[in-house]
């Protein structure tokens, strides 16, 4: 390893920075991160060279504040970046300018690397004004190192993930570029809808809050594309108003209402992008103004009912289950398991956990309640669906296997991603008929409350069974549990978030006043078990 790496010197390290790696890669402040881009562009080769594949590189800070940013690595086959990689993140991220080269060195080492290998970058952003010169510095990065990159530019994180999917399968995922994103999807798209009852028909018109980001530039470049059965709408664009600033799928799921900018009319349906395009929420409200979320878990339970049901149709038997999180509506849950009878799982938050549990089935649906999700089809699923669409069989067995062909197409399996998901659950509403509030009936929500405790730190706060439970500090789990006694139908947790710089509060109880002031009560209790900054929460 050369003792100056070059450029190096150009991406200083502020003196006594240190940064984490999180739920989705490193977040924080813009300022504070264009040495960790130079270095994750340094990361990147070596996961290249040791993988002898592409490996993605994505300039984003999705749902948090515009003058944020972060970046998210992408795997070989499109999933996150491996686990056991991520000490190696946080090592090279931290590591002063001089000890850079030895950090390098022992990574190489520790994993074997053969640095005669090629190794090729690919590179995405979103539309923050800090992304472009942070890419640059990850260019750097790959430079430095002397290997290739390509710049795709302005990207959904989903599209990244699915062209190093599509890079790395040589073509069989689907064409590596932009323009393969949308003929894939679109093609799948328009073949589900052909194959609506004769009896449907119409116009589907949906109102698409676009974040002010890059989901909503992307779906506009889809369009063309798409059957013009699907009329779209689209709200903050980011023409003048700031990235996930009251809009966006983040702000409407936390704040339960909806975002600016829209003008909202009853039982019109709209949906909500977040800032990379990678989550999407649903919502409508009612002639009296009642608002409805449709969130990940409604989101989840229509998507695996129908798969179900086409199986049903097929006569095919492949195992289905559902992931989720802590954060899953109780209701959703008792839906899925006595009413569906589907599989439930619980995992951490973070796709990373949400995508690994999903695996290890047929058909592993996953969403978390914040509308990130995708559906995972196993190589033995699809066999199953090519080789029945091979075989003599009836006409309704071949549509079924036609319409799951098509689903899995349409549904972006590296990743959660708003574009696709949306596409698909519109596909599904009109080829049942249904409008947004039948689906929003499917099951009621418990009411439900998040807030946000700042602490002075959060990793004081320590998490067991799948995050539902604290074992740190001292008291508060049992503090927490007693909360929960007072009120009917409830349950609460917190955890430290992994991508902004607070703790997170959840509750859920019989009503919104009751889930309100549990949440309250829980937020106190963090704040002052757990080191509270500033004004104590208010309710
Ligand atoms: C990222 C992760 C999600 C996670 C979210 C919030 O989403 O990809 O899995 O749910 O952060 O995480 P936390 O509660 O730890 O802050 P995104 O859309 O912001 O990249």
């Amino acid at each position: 390893m050369a003792a100056d790496l070059k450029f190096s010197s150009q991406h200083p390290k502020p003196a006594s920075l240190s940064v984490q790696y999180g739920t989705a890669g490193f977040r924080t402040v813009a300022a504070h991160l264009d040495h960790v881009m130079y270095r994750m562009g340094l990361l990147a080769v070596l996961r290249s060279k040791k993988t002898k594949s592409v490996i993605g590189v994505m300039v984003t800070a999705s749902h948090n504040p515009e003058e944020d940013n972060g970046v998210k690595l992408v795997d070989p086959m499109g999933e996150m970046l491996a686990q056991a990689w991520e000490v190696y993140a946080t090592n090279l991220a931290n590591a002063e300018e001089q000890e850079l080269p030895a950090v390098l060195a022992d990574i190489i080492r520790q994993e074997a690397i053969e640095m005669d290998q090629e190794a090729h970058v690919a590179i995405g952003r979103d539309t923050r004004p800090s992304s472009e010169n942070l890419s640059c510095s990850v260019i750097d990065g790959v430079i430095a190192l002397e290997s290739k990159y390509h710049d795709y530019g302005l990207v959904t994180t989903p599209q990244l993930h699915f062209i190093i999917c599509c890079r790395n399968t040589d073509g069989r995922y689907g064409e590596p570029t932009i323009q393969g994103y949308y003929r894939k999807l679109a093609t799948a798209f328009n073949n589900l809808i052909d194959q609506a009852p004769g009896s449907i028909g119409g116009c589907i018109c949906l109102n698409v809050d676009g974040a002010n980001g890059i989901g909503a530039l992307k779906l506009k470049e889809m369009e063309q594309h798409l059957k013009p059965v699907l009329s779209v709408k689209l709200y903050n664009e980011g023409f003048s108003g700031k990235l996930n600033c009251q809009c966006g799928a983040d702000y409407v799921k936390v704040q339960q209402k909806p975002p600016q900018g829209i003008d909202l009319k009853p039982a019109e349906r709209c949906c909500s992008f977040d800032g990379d395009a990678d989550r999407i929420v649903y919502f409508y409200k009612e002639n009296d103004g009642t608002f409805h979320l449709l969130d990940g878990d409604k989101i989840a339970t229509l998507i695996s009912t129908f798969i179900k049901e086409l199986l049903v149709k097929a006569g095919l038997d492949l195992k289905m289950a559902v992931v989720q999180t802590a954060y899953a509506n109780g209701s959703s849950t008792r839906y899925l398991e006595d009413i569906m009878k589907v599989p439930v799982y619980c995992a951490k938050t973070g796709v990373k956990h949400l995508h690994h549990k999903a695996q290890e089935f047929d058909i592993g649906v996953y969403f978390e309640a914040n509308g990130h999700g995708t559906v995972l089809f196993s190589k033995a699923a699809e066999e199953q669906i090519k080789q029945l669409l091979g075989e003599e069989t009836s006409d309704d067995k071949r549509k079924a296997a036609r319409m799951l062909e098509s689903t899995i197409d349409l549904i972006n399996q590296t990743v959660g991603d708003a574009i696709s998901d949306m596409l698909v659950i519109e596909a599904i509403l009109y080829l049942k008929g249904l409008t947004v509030q039948k689906w929003d009936e499917i099951y009621t929500d418990l009411p439900n409350r998040q807030f946000k405790v700042t602490v002075a730190d959060r990793r004081v706060i320590e998490t067991t069974d799948a995050e539902r439970r604290t074992v740190k500090p001292p008291g508060l789990q049992e503090k927490i549990d007693e909360l929960v006694k007072k009120y009917n139908m409830s349950r609460a947790f917190v955890r430290p978030s992994g991508t902004e710089d607070v703790v997170r509060v959840y509750a859920e109880s019989d009503t919104q006043e009751n889930a309100d002031a549990l949440a309250h009560e829980v937020s106190l209790a963090v704040f002052h078990l757990a080191g509270g900054v500033g004004d104590e929460p208010r309710p």
